[in-house]
């Protein structure tokens, strides 16, 4: 094949804004109904200090007072137990919401959706004027290329792309999108590759995780204009990572550029299946004096991202669910770009049957529940449905799931 294609099917109409959840707001502290009666020692043996309290007690000894000398024992009872029942609708209630103690793993009328549901340590970045529309990331796997010799031309490229709705962001990309194209090819093929750095100020690189070749020849900076050409061949099969590794290669990568390249088995895969790629990856923002989002140093450095995503959308694959028919294989190609957060990969309602450890069938495992994929890896991971309905993945690192990185898989009857 030539260089990998995007996905020019028409755009997507954006999704829904996915519901926000603020923060409980602090509570009116309830009535204090155990509050003691001023205490008498203070005036039976400190009868030199002003005792004008005593004459003329204030309104919290007053109401004290009341509460422990005035009122019906049996009125008192009636208002502690009223008091701590508005302690639990005002701050327990909100408080075990909050850290998601009910579960979102019960059941949910069909109609929530897992962004709703999860979208709750989302940030509230202010939205950016004149926000790019975000066409869905195609998520399914492109076909492999075909002879011994296979073409890749990927070019750098600055632009802004919406990373959740109405969040523009300004990404370093491959070929204009965040991840760049998925790249197929399959063992053995020669990849004949060619980088060009299609910006005009700073140079980029290439780094694929699927290749063998030396780091000071082939990976080195492309200047701004300039191409670099090279060739590698394809030995072991997986689920890849892709990335430029120009320095500060956390910088370039937290901007976006990234992507998965999948390498087949030779003979192929053992099973057909309806495949479809993903890549986590976490957004660290600040906002410019224009209302787009840059990049914001100090965040990434204390890992505190404010987005992670599936291949660079918040929640996009909750509106626009991958689809399979109940009891069809789906092989989903998992790869995590970090930079920095480990992708605990996990399909509710669902068990992996076979997964492979960064997508080489020698890596086998059975039966898993959540895999473990970290910054620079990959997995491949098989599963069956065996009901129609839906089936929410996500990275079970719940707080990064609560910023974006969750999606349906629809199975149909
Ligand atoms: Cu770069």
């Amino acid at each position: 094949m030539g260089a990998p294609q995007l996905d020019t099917r028409p755009p997507v109409a954006d999704m829904a804004t996915p519901e926000t959840f603020s923060r409980p707001t602090q509570p009116t502290q309830p009535m204090q109904p155990t509050q003691q009666a001023p205490s008498t020692k203070h005036a039976t043996h400190e009868p030199m200090v002003d005792t004008s309290r005593e004459l003329r007690p204030t309104a919290q000894q007053a109401l004290a007072n009341w509460w422990n000398h005035k009122l019906p024992p049996t009125a008192r009872m009636l208002l502690t137990q009223l008091g701590v029942a508005v302690a639990v609708v005002l701050v327990v209630l909100p408080l075990a919401s909050s850290l998601g103690w009910f579960g979102l793993h019960t059941a949910a009328p069909s109609s929530a959706s897992p962004a709703s549901q999860m979208t709750m340590g989302m940030t509230t970045n202010p939205p950016s004027p004149n926000a790019p529309a975000h066409p869905l990331y195609n998520p399914q796997a492109p076909a492999a290329a075909q002879g011994d010799i296979v073409n890749v031309h990927l070019t750098t490229k600055e632009t802004l792309v919406s990373i959740a709705p109405g969040i523009a962001y300004q990404a370093w990309t491959f070929n204009g999108t965040v991840p760049g194209p998925v790249i197929r090819v399959r063992q053995g093929q020669t990849v004949h590759f060619t980088l060009t750095n299609g910006d005009s100020a700073m140079s980029h690189s290439i780094d694929f995780h699927a290749a063998q070749t030396a780091w000071n020849i082939n990976y080195q900076p492309v200047a701004p204009g300039a191409s670099l050409t090279f060739d590698w061949v394809a030995n072991y099969p997986g689920a890849f990572l892709y990335h430029c590794g120009t320095p500060p290669v956390m910088e370039h990568m937290a901007n976006g550029m990234y992507g998965a390249i999948i390498v087949d088995p030779a003979n192929g895969w053992a099973t057909p299946a309806q495949e479809y790629v993903l890549v986590q990856s976490e957004f660290y923002t600040q906002r410019a004096a224009n209302g787009t989002y840059t990049l914001d140093s100090a965040k990434m450095m204390n890992s505190a991202p404010d987005y992670v995503t599936f291949n660079g959308y918040a929640n996009q694959y909750s509106q626009q669910p991958l689809t399979v028919q109940k009891g069809q294989r789906v092989r989903l190609f998992v790869i995590n770009a970090g930079p920095t957060h480990f992708s605990a990969f996990h399909v509710i309602g669902a068990i992996f049957s076979d997964s492979y450890v960064d997508g080489n069938p020698a890596n086998h495992m059975q039966g898993n529940q959540t895999l473990t994929i970290p910054p620079g890896g990959g997995v491949v991971a098989e599963l069956t449905m065996p009901e129609a309905g839906e089936y929410p993945f996500l990275t079970h690192s719940f707080m990064d799931a609560s910023m974006g990185a969750s999606g349906l898989i629809k199975a149909t009857p």
